[in-house]
């Protein structure tokens, strides 16, 4: 089984600022974490992080045909984007939303997400372990 994992904007900035709501591991500590998970559960998998829309739009779109599933944590474009939506739907690969913070505790503008109402599954506030809960949801929900 094959799945992209795709992060948002500054995700790649974990570990250097808020480690109270983020913690204090970095994005390659992530990205490590996630590839032993999937080594050790027989998945395949590839990361991809960009602070960029459009292209976290080319990558969902690449994904059709070509991945099982998506694990996505859109950063602060879950709480904008309607493009991010439409591409998961457009796609129709099964898709869980992660967020290393519990976004219903925070602001009232991280409460709205735009993806969600695409995605088969949410998971908020469960640090870097929500990434490998989201690969546990997808291989068990094909099998
Ligand atoms: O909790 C999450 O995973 C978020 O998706 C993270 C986003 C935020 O905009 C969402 O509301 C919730 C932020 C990404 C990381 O931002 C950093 C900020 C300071 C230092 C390092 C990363």
């Amino acid at each position: 089984m094959k799945i992209l994992v795709i992060n948002g904007p500054n995700l790649n900035m974990l570990g250097i600022r808020e480690p109270g709501i983020y913690g204090n591991q970095s994005y390659a500590a992530l990205c490590e974490s996630i590839r032993s998970y999937a080594a050790q559960n027989d998945l395949e998998v590839e990361l991809y992080q960009s602070n960029h829309e459009g292209d976290l739009v080319d990558q969902i779109q690449a994904a059709y045909g070509v991945f099982d599933g998506i694990v996505i944590n859109p950063g602060a474009y879950t709480h904008t984007s309607i493009a991010l939506l439409d591409a998961v739907k457009a796609v129709g690969l099964p898709t869980v939303e992660v967020h290393i913070s519990d976004v219903s505790a925070r602001e009232d503008f991280r409460r709205v997400s735009y993806i969600r109402q695409a995605c088969v599954k949410t998971i908020c506030g469960h640090g870097f372990a929500g990434y490998t809960e989201a690969l546990a949801f997808l291989k068990e929900q094909k099998t």
